[in-house]
């Protein structure tokens, strides 16, 4: 009757009677949990494994998780998340089948910087209650220590992480973390971290009957960023019951069947998943609140465990985690959309569709370093008029701010977003009268939606998030910056252009262009800028300063410089064949075969008493200076004269 699994459970309802039959104390948890959530129609048949009817008017559910481990690791930079925080992430997982939590923020001293040293007594009387709470809901407390920044490897060191962990078995935790995550030198060295695991499951484990096998953070935690013998060193020196964490084929990745076998055969054991997915602290601008899709749905018997890192945002990260609970208790059936829906459901009752509207301007993360993109941000934005999306953006952040009481925790983290939202449309919406403007020639009405917007976007910059004193830098809230954002951006600025090329009126409220959009000569000390090569599909020359003016081939020495409406920057391209300088002098991008990159060739011109200078937008730090005539990256940066033709 009741399944075979760990935290299985078996239902029977029925109109003369009701059985919940648990395997184990978590498995008639579970049930119980079930059963409350029936009778409030919160769960439907997709969330149980097995679900059948008898007679006319009864069901019978037998239930059980497809992955053992399954639950959230506190594990991003930034702010920790607070006690209240924690307290609610707790009851939240109890109530949707999570049963592991893993404490490991990086900006806690006593995880990390100073992992040596005690929590000071208030600290240690905190977690001690936390611990409780967690286990109230089945959740296993994981405490993690991260000692790889400046561990010496010798008996002190190991004493020293022997000692932290028995302080934390006092205040109730009986499962360990240990993380070399982030690390280089010495404390990254295989045979050491897999000796330091080995002694502590000796020392410190196996001398307590009650604590759970260790979990390790390796250095090399996906990979991209593998290589050498390091895995194979954990996979066949460290005790085989350690668990082993992985991030993917990358720092943010979802994970595929295939990705499993090759991380397992490596470190010769299921992995431990780490899921970089929804945290946002290496894209601080924006909040992740869409679906989450992209992991397979048939890797459950390949890992050992499988855990999400959020955002530093407790409440705003639950839209996620909500559907990380799905996929973990009934891999098979997981439905991301249909997860996401229940999860707004849930989460924001009382303005569902405003939260959803909310939710669906927040997806993308935007380019980063580690390049997942989301799909399907701000849907309906140009297949409604522009206006009534700008206007909902407005309405719908309005109603959000009102309902303000209903959910407080949500609306406390999410409300810096909810207000750029609406200042988003509200800029949108200027936008959109200076296009009417134009298109009627109202000059004045023009430039009174322009001022507007200027004061919009002062406004703008005044929203902060939660900022952190630590390794993270605040955060400028961006609503669906990947579409509407660089649509109102681009659109003011484009329009602003054209406006300035048609009329004189109220021109001194425009800000002064550095230089004009037009064909000129870059000079330098006398000598002009020449594409000697002019060639257009060619790359990797350079051009140089030459003395003379070119009579035969003028074009050679001259270079369109243009204002970008995307970037608010400059590209500089040669009149003779189109090629586009890069951030070294050197030509890169061209017309035909090689894109164009607004960051890489791109530029912001300063003027200074004599000139200008020229700094490429792309990565590199300095600008342009000339050697051996020619342009390199660098400081002390030259100055450029400017001249038309
Ligand atoms: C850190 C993690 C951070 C995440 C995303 C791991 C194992 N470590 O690149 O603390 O939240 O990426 O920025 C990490 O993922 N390092």
């Amino acid at each position: 009757m009741i399944p075979q699994q760990a935290e299985s459970y078996y239902l029977k309802v029925t109109p003369r009677e009701i059985v919940v039959a648990g395997r184990d104390a978590s498995g008639t948890f579970y049930g119980e949990q079930a059963l409350e959530q029936l009778q409030n129609s919160k769960l439907t048949a997709s969330k149980f494994k097995e679900v059948r009817s008898i007679g006319g008017d009864g069901f019978e559910i037998r239930d059980w998780p497809s992955v053992s481990c399954r639950g959230v690791i506190e594990g991003f930079y930034g702010n920790p998340w607070s006690h209240e925080d924690r307290l609610r992430q707790f009851e939240f997982y109890g109530k949707h089948r999570l049963n592991i939590y893993v404490y490991g923020p990086k900006d806690d001293p006593y995880h990390r910087a100073h992992w040596r040293d005690p929590y000071p007594e208030a600290e240690a009387a905190k977690l001690k209650e936390l611990v409780e709470a967690a286990h109230r809901n089945r959740v296993q407390f994981v405490w993690a220590i991260h000692p790889g920044g400046d561990i010496k490897w010798n008996l002190q060191d190991s004493l020293a992480v022997v000692n932290k962990l028995n302080i934390m078995y006092a205040l109730g935790i009986r499962t360990f973390a240990v993380f070399f995550d982030d690390i280089g030198g010495e404390g990254a060295k295989a045979e050491k971290q897999a000796g330091l695991m080995n002694y502590l499951t000796d020392n410190f484990v196996r001398k307590h009957k009650d604590v759970e096998p260790l979990i390790i953070c390796p250095t090399q935690y996906n990979k991209a960023w593998s290589g050498g013998s390091y895995l194979s060193i954990l996979g066949t020196e460290m005790y085989p019951e350690v668990r082993i964490m992985w991030t993917g084929n990358s720092v943010v990745d979802m994970i595929q069947r295939e990705d499993m076998e090759w991380i397992n055969a490596q470190i010769k054991r299921k992995a431990f998943i780490w899921l970089n997915y929804p945290v946002n602290d290496y894209c601080q601008s924006r909040l992740l609140m869409g679906k989450t899709y992209g992991n397979g749905l048939d890797i459950a018997d390949l890992v050992s465990g499988f855990c999400s890192n959020p955002m530093e945002y407790a409440e705003a990260s639950k839209v996620s985690l909500y559907s990380i609970a799905d996929y973990c208790w009934n891999m098979p059936a997981y439905d991301a959309e249909k997860s996401w829906e229940q999860a707004l459901d849930e989460l924001m009752p009382t303005s569902k569709d405003a939260f959803r509207f909310f939710c669906e301007n927040n997806i993308d993360l935007g380019k980063t370093a580690h390049g997942l993109r989301r799909e399907g941000e701000s849907p309906e934005f140009g297949k409604v008029p522009n206006e009534q999306y700008f206007s909902r953006l407005v309405t719908e952040a309005d109603a959000l701010l009102a309902d303000s009481l209903s959910q407080p925790e949500m609306l406390r983290e999410i409300g810096p977003w909810v207000e750029a939202m609406r200042a988003l449309g509200q800029r949108g919406l200027q936008v959109t009268a200076m296009q009417k403007a134009l298109q009627t020639a109202d000059s004045v009405g023009f430039v009174a939606h322009y001022r507007a917007l200027q004061r919009l976007e002062e406004k703008q910059k005044s929203i902060v998030s939660r900022n952190f004193e630590g390794s993270v830098v605040k955060a400028k809230p961006v609503v669906s910056g990947t579409i509407v954002t660089p649509w109102v951006n681009e659109e003011a600025v484009r329009l602003a252009k054209d406006y300035r090329k048609r009329y004189a009126f109220g021109l001194e409220y425009f800000p002064q262009q550095a230089i004009e959009d037009g064909i000129y000569y870059i000079m330098y000390d006398g000598k002009y800028l020449t594409d000697v090569n002019a060639s257009p599909d060619r790359d990797g020359d350079f051009p140089v300063f030459v003395a003379e003016a070119d009579t035969i081939n003028p074009q050679r020495q001259l270079w369109n410089i243009e204002l970008v409406p995307a970037t608010g920057r400059f590209k500089i391209t040669n009149a003779q064949d189109g090629r586009y300088i890069n951030e070294i002098g050197t030509f890169w991008a061209n017309k035909n075969t090689k894109p164009y990159d607004a960051e890489w060739n791109t530029y912001i011109f300063t003027k200074t008493p004599d000139g200008y200078t020229i700094q490429c937008a792309g990565r590199a730090s300095g600008s342009w200076y000339v050697e051996d005539n020619r342009i390199k990256n660098g400081k002390p940066s030259s100055t450029f004269k400017i001249k038309t033709p």
